[in-house]
């Protein structure tokens, strides 16, 4: 039998020829695979010159960009959705092969990449600015959005190509240029979904620059963040990331967009629909092998369904499989790396020694590759380690007595990106969703806190960065806005009644 990694080599090849990219082989950057944790391609990294060139040649395709009709610029998002949906298998194979996502969820990331295609050209026809009532005869007051500049887009391992999409086809449409830089982690996905921006740029005629991949490390990213012809900078990652990034471009006056990282949690009330909250609870647990920014770390449990649920949940645990994500019937991968699995174990060792029971999974498996069993830990009480984001999937369960109790605990922690809550109780349910409950930017009820679609809003608070990204009015981070006064009277009357040179 050929060795898996020769295997998943040459379909990652085969994946890679019919979308049509070359792969830059080279020094300085390794594609490779969590399924074996092996080596697949030794790759070029750009340069710090090829990263200012980058932006240069972005700015450069703004320019012409900016004057073209909205509706026009749609049309190469359209181009890009098409190529997509043609290549849909190959991208998820790709995502697979280095992100180790099984294949229903590989499939999901592509379709949430041509959803938010779809939307953006909706979007083309839909850039609407307000008009305002002037307090002066006369006078017409209204706003309108004008294309920004060079989006220097960040993104993250965990949906390599998706936060992309999201950024990427707002951006367009929107009039502006991206120069992305994506996680080392995952070159040959990057790579891919840029040759096809690539082609659909030279299929409908657009400016070659107005996309620009950045294959390499941290450097790079700081370069760009740096650059101030970056006008705005869309970051995807941790905290610790954030904190570095949102200052370096406040200083010179950029626009950032942090999405970084959440410590999510389901409140589970007496009242809920165990069977559903069960489901709901596993997914957004395990799947993904708790690598998602969304996945559900925490589960606060009413004390009287508590033993009830954890032990359904356990036995469900115990039953999960791992493995090879291209297996049938995998429903958890591997963990990115050996180093994720180390974070996994130190994590659930530390949880322990805070009081924590393990009632489920938490063993390595398998092998070579960094496969884990999902765990479930018991805790006595909200401790230092249950406050942290660990990106891995351990479900730490808490307990509560009342709902207050129960708000108070999932907002008492640094982040604030997903949140949800299992009830049938309606009153429960819109406490939850008020100004004092949820304290995150996406709470949901009787569902769980990962899966969201494209068309909403995406984001969190606190040290999850503020940003949105995606749906609903989100495009207005990737344009500035100017509010026009037309005076179309023949007297100059100044407002607040001010007069002067009467
Ligand atoms: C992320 O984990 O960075 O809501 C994004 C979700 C997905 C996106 C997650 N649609 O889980």
């Amino acid at each position: 039998m050929t060795d898996r990694t020769d295997q998943l080599r040459d379909l990652a090849r085969a994946s890679l020829r019919r979308i049509g990219a070359a792969v830059p082989s080279g020094t300085g950057l390794a594609a490779r695979t969590p399924i074996t944790g092996a080596e697949l391609f030794a790759l070029r990294a750009s340069t710090a010159g090829e990263v200012t060139r980058a932006v240069g040649e972005a700015a450069e395709a703004f320019r012409a960009w900016r004057t073209t009709p909205a509706p026009v610029r749609g049309e190469l998002v359209r181009t890009l959705g098409d190529l997509l949906r043609a290549h849909r298998a190959d991208l998820a194979d790709l995502i697979t092969i280095e992100v180790g996502k099984i294949r229903s969820e590989a499939l999901g990331e592509v379709q949430e990449m041509i959803d938010i295609c779809d939307f953006a050209v909706g979007l083309s026809r839909q850039l609407y600015g307000r008009t305002i009532a002037s307090e002066r005869p006369g006078h017409r007051l209204a706003e309108t959005w004008h294309p920004l500049g060079v989006v220097g887009v960040i993104s993250a391992f965990n949906f390599p190509a998706a936060v992309w999409s999201w950024n990427t086809a707002i951006a367009l449409v929107c009039g502006d240029a991206v120069v992305w830089k994506p996680s080392e982690l995952t070159p040959l996905v990057s790579i891919a979904t840029s040759h096809l921006l690539d082609r659909a740029i030279a299929r409908t005629g657009a400016p070659a620059g107005l996309h620009r991949l950045l294959l390499a490390g941290r450097e790079a990213g700081e370069t760009l963040v740096g650059d101030p012809r970056v006008d705005l900078v869309s970051a995807t990652g941790s905290t610790r990331m954030g904190r570095e990034v949102g200052p370096r471009v406040a200083a010179r006056f950029g626009r950032v967009l942090l999405e970084l990282g959440g410590n999510n949690a389901a409140v589970v009330a007496p009242s809920a629909d165990l069977d559903l909250a069960l489901r709901g609870i596993v997914f957004a647990a395990a799947g993904t092998a708790g690598q998602r920014c969304t996945t559900l770390r925490r589960l606060i449990v009413h004390r009287d369904v508590a033993d009830q649920l954890v032990e359904r949940l356990a036995a469900v645990y115990g039953r999960l499989p791992v493995g090879d994500p291209f297996d049938d019937g995998t429903l958890v991968g591997p963990l990115i790396t050996e180093a994720a699995a180390d974070t996994m174990a130190a994590a659930l060792d530390r949880a322990q020694a805070e009081g924590g029971k393990l009632v489920a999974g938490g063993r390595r498996t398998g092998g070579p590759g960094a496969y884990a069993e999902p765990a479930i830990v018991r805790m006595p009480r909200q401790t230092a380690i249950v406050r942290e984001e660990t990106f891995a999937p351990i479900l730490y369960v808490l307990t509560y007595d009342t709902f207050d109790e129960a708000v108070a605990l999932h907002n008492d922690v640094p982040h604030g990106l997903s949140s949800s809550i299992f009830t049938r109780d309606q009153q429960e349910a819109e406490r939850f969703l008020a100004a004092d409950g949820s304290d995150c930017g996406i709470a949901n009820v009787n569902i769980g806190t990962s899966g969201a679609e494209i068309g909403g809003a995406f984001g969190g608070e606190k040290a999850t960065g503020g940003g949105r990204e995606s749906g609903s009015d989100a495009w207005r981070a990737y344009m500035r806005r100017a509010t026009n006064t037309v005076n179309y009277s023949s007297t100059l009357s100044l407002a607040q009644n001010v007069s002067f040179l009467t």
